[in-house]
């Protein structure tokens, strides 16, 4: 992409309304606009990242052998008051009649939607277990919508919902999930850890957060220090084998938020224990058939017996993650993309425009990463270099390629690496060789 051509509205100074580095930096480096409190469009460079998130989401689940579906934003309140959540659910729901005066209301969440389906689809034993996911918009209309993405009232979201015969099935079913989000975050730079959390309005007796530490986090952890040490399991799980030894390893030995912290039974002893503060990215649950019961998900058994289905449901904040990456990941001049969800993976500054050489080594360097296709973001406009550098500090990709007259005298180009700041000269072959070589 041409930086003279990119829809990338950034600004230098630091926007009033933001309280929080991650909403700051999202607003000066151009990735959103707030459309209403709590309410955001996404622009170009923030819909890559949003996307690049959704897919490593995306590609954890389906490894897992979850399916995709998509449900629909507007939801009708029948299968809510089914449920009973219709008037559980308070203020957050927004509620939304039709033409014919029928009530509706935007999903803040899907459980109701999924288990009516599986519920007229699927009669037998020999279809199960199922887990389905989607990645959809929710509404949740949060008394104070805050922090830009972090706490918006719509946000994206990617649910999913398992179907099984029995608890032990349905806990490994919660089991997959537990290592998978821990996959999930690992792609993405992140440490989570996973602390065994309240279920609040969603139910059930068994539910873990997935908490990154950040100062600006919204609720206060305690945690074992060993749990930072802990590394994500790699390439080698296999999802069909006992995964419960590795999930007890994993469970958090203790945590709680603030007001539930107790020092007493805490069974951490006080050297290990650290207190930080935390952002909750993911959060899932086993609540057994607290819906498959009132919206009828029963099927048949091997002896002619009805089954009612064992559920979990298993969430992670799609838009969430890419503040609470940044909260993570920043420096004073701005976001520090992990390369795996950067907008761009590369961005090239051309200090001279103009200049015949400058102008034919990096539409070079650029045809060479179209060629490969690596995402690159090539700076072709006609400003003062200092200007340049900056902006590409702020929107923070992972590398960045200066071709100026002074090294190109020389033959060289300057690659410099955004996280650690470390910088090489290259020959033009070799920053060739290297752009090529960025291909996933
Ligand atoms: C699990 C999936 C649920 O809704 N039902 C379907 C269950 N869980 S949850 O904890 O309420 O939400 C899951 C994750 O969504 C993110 N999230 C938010 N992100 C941005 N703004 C919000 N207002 C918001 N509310 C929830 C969180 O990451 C949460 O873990």
């Amino acid at each position: 992409m041409r930086r003279s051509q990119l829809f990338l509205p950034t600004l230098k100074e630091n926007p009033a309304e933001a309280q929080i580095v991650s909403h700051r930096l999202m607003l000066r480096a151009g990735m959103v606009r707030q459309s209403a409190a709590g309410i955001y469009s996404w622009l170009p460079a923030g819909y890559r990242v949003l996307q690049k998130i959704a897919q490593i989401v995306r590609e954890e689940q389906d490894a897992t052998g979850a399916q995709e579906v998509l449900m629909p934003t507007i939801q009708s309140a029948d299968m809510w008051r089914k449920s009973g959540r219709y008037d559980d659910y308070g203020k957050e729901m927004l509620r939304i009649n039709d033409r014919h005066g029928r009530d509706m209301l935007f999903g803040p969440t899907a459980e109701e939607v999924i288990t009516d389906i599986v519920a007229n689809e699927i009669n037998s034993y020999r279809d199960l277990p199922k887990n389905l996911y989607n990645i959809q918009w929710k509404f949740r209309d949060e008394v104070r919508p805050r922090f830009g993405v972090m706490r918006g009232r719509e946000f994206l979201m990617k649910d999913n919902y398992s179907f099984d015969l029995d608890y032990d099935s349905a806990r490994h079913s919660y089991n997959k999930m537990f290592i998978a989000y821990l996959r999930t975050y690992a792609r993405m730079g992140l440490k989570a850890i996973p602390m065994a959390a309240d279920t609040g309005p969603i139910g059930g007796d068994l539910s873990h957060e997935f908490i990154i530490l950040a100062e600006t986090g919204e609720s206060e952890v305690y945690c074992d220090k060993a749990m930072l040490d802990l590394d994500a399991p790699g390439e080698e799980v296999d999802f069909d084998s006992d995964l419960q030894p590795l999930v007890d390893r994993w469970a958090s030995i203790y945590a709680a938020t603030d007001e539930k912290h107790d020092a007493v039974n805490c069974p951490v002893a006080a050297d290990d224990l650290v207190t930080a503060r935390g952002i909750e990215v993911g959060h899932i649950f086993y609540f057994g058939t607290k819906y498959s019961t009132p919206l009828g998900a029963v099927v048949q058994g091997p002896d002619g017996n009805q089954i009612t289905l064992e559920m979990g449901s298993y969430g992670i904040g799609v838009s969430r993650l890419v503040g609470a990456i940044i909260e993570a990941s920043h420096d004073d001049d701005g976001i520090i993309w992990p390369e795996s969800v950067a907008p761009w993976t590369i961005g090239l500054i051309n200090l001279k425009v103009g200049d015949e050489e400058c102008d034919a080594v990096c539409e070079a360097l650029y045809g060479e990463a179209k060629r490969a296709g690596v995402d690159m973001l090539y700076d072709d406009r006609d400003e003062r270099a200092g200007g340049k550098f900056a902006d590409m500090d702020l929107i923070g990709l992972p590398w960045q390629v200066a071709v100026g007259p002074r090294g190109l005298k020389d033959g060289m180009v300057e690659l410099k690496n955004r996280a650690d700041g470390e910088r090489s000269t290259l020959s033009i072959d070799d920053a060739k060789a290297w752009i090529a070589g960025k291909s996933a």
